[in-house]
């Protein structure tokens, strides 16, 4: 099997079965500019070492694969030109040709389960894309979801994506999507959406009893939860829908296909709010790292 580098800290936690939560780098690489991405990464590594979980940032760095970064690693990787967006299709090819590359929703699932980690916290998975009718522009997340036992968390599916035919991958894929606290299913920026949620839960106790079940029905794949943005961080739908137009067209102008079109509609709506989309996301990408902390020491309780 292909070797793991694990960092001190998450070494010691396996060693002695206090819950880990894994963190994806494509966040850092390409979904936050130079320096904030530093500084959010180390913030929610700091968050979840407040909540009594261990971070396990995930990467591919020189062909090694590693769970957890140091410092100096995770510094050097959000300072880093040119590193390849690692999705499922690409990890091995990077792997296997010593490059560095930052992991994605679905390539961040894949090494965690290889690392023995049940629990990710992200800020948005990848999803539908608006007229993915025509591009077929659907994320390999929602595919990693319904195969590789991880629960993600995240903040729902962002406004840029077609959530609800997110949602409708979803289910057809058999993936509980399972909101934190409420009926209606976040939309990332914004709490709360149109769309209901298909299953609500309160407790983070209940989210890891339902990961165990999970396993003991033999079912394939994970859960995501879906978290809301706090509400003081939130920016309201009404604000964004526009916006999006915007980025969005800019995209078709500039011929942006492919793996490029999130990064891309990610740094026009930062341009274009002025940086008030980064804060809503670090506010969220921080929420998260706590519920998945919680959900990790739960699940650490009944395993142990
Ligand atoms: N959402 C964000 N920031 C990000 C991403 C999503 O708010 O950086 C990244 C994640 O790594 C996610 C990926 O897995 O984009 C999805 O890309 P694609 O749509 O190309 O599958
Ligand atoms: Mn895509």
């Amino acid at each position: 099997m292909i070797p793991l580098h694990r960092s001190a800290e998450v070494t010691a936690a396996h060693k002695n079965g206090t819950p880990i939560v894994a963190l994806e780098s494509t966040i850092i690489t390409h979904g936050m500019p130079y320096p904030q991405n530093l500084d959010v990464a180390r913030q929610v590594e700091a968050d979840i070492r407040a909540a009594g979980a261990t971070p396990a940032t995930i990467a591919v760095i020189n062909g090694h694969l590693h769970i957890g970064l140091e410092d100096d690693q995770l510094s050097a990787l959000a300072q880093a030109k040119g590193v390849a967006k690692l999705s499922r299709a690409d990890m091995a090819a990077c792997i296997a040709t010593g490059r560095t590359g930052a992991t994605t929703v679905a390539a961040t699932m894949i090494a965690a389960h290889l690392a023995g980690i049940a629990v990710f916290a992200t800020g948005g998975i990848g999803g539908v894309h608006k007229g993915a009718e025509n591009t077929f522009d659907i994320s390999a997340d929602l595919l990693e979801l319904a195969q590789t036992p991880v629960t993600v968390v995240a903040a729902g599916a962002k406004a840029i994506l077609d959530v609800a035919k997110t949602l409708e991958v979803l289910e057809t894929q058999g993936v509980p999507v399972i909101t934190f606290g409420q009926d209606s299913f976040p939309a990332f920026w914004s709490s709360t959406s149109p769309l209901k949620s298909p299953l609500r839960m309160d407790d983070p106790v209940q989210i890891a009893a339902a990961h165990r079940v999970r396993a003991e029905l033999g079912l394939p794949g994970g859960q995501l939860v879906a978290n809301p943005i706090p509400a003081a961080a939130e920016i309201p739908a009404a604000d964004l829908a526009p916006i999006i137009a915007t980025a969005q067209k800019d995209a078709s102008t500039h011929g942006i296909t492919g793996k490029a079109v999130t990064p891309y509609l990610l740094q026009r709506i930062f341009e274009l709010t002025e940086g008030r989309s980064l804060t809503a996301n670090i506010a969220l990408v921080r929420n998260n790292a706590r519920l998945a902390s919680k959900i990790a020491a739960a699940l650490a309780l009944n395993t142990a």
